[in-house]
């Protein structure tokens, strides 16, 4: 494994826990910590965390187990669909600029 990809997941957790000890318990994320993780971490990608709605509708598909707040088991979930997602717009954006230099 690389190095990057270690320090990558490293980083991962020492964010989580970065926000999750702010409010109640240490080691889960309220929807307050969440929100604050979402703004400050994803930026400008996350533009829509500033409304609650949004942010309430994350929490819950996050929130697997029920319990109202999000441990880092889900929270790994969010980062592995927005990994996906920039992966496959990545893909994308590669096919067409490979294609439009008639590389493909
Ligand atoms: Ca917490
Ligand atoms: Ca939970």
């Amino acid at each position: 494994m690389s190095a990057s990809l270690t320090q990558a997941m490293a980083d991962l957790i020492v964010v989580f826990y970065k926000y999750s000890g702010n409010e109640g318990d240490k080691y889960t994320l309220t929807k307050w910590e969440l929100k604050n993780l979402l703004q400050n971490e994803f930026g400008e990608s996350m533009n829509a965390a500033h409304d609650t709605s949004v942010v309430e509708g994350i929490m819950r598909e996050l929130d697997d187990n029920k319990d109202g707040v999000v441990d880092f088991k889900e929270f790994v979930v969010l980062v592995t669909a927005v990994t996906i997602a920039a992966n496959d717009f990545f893909l994308d954006w590669k096919k067409k600029v490979l294609h439009k230099n008639h590389l493909i």
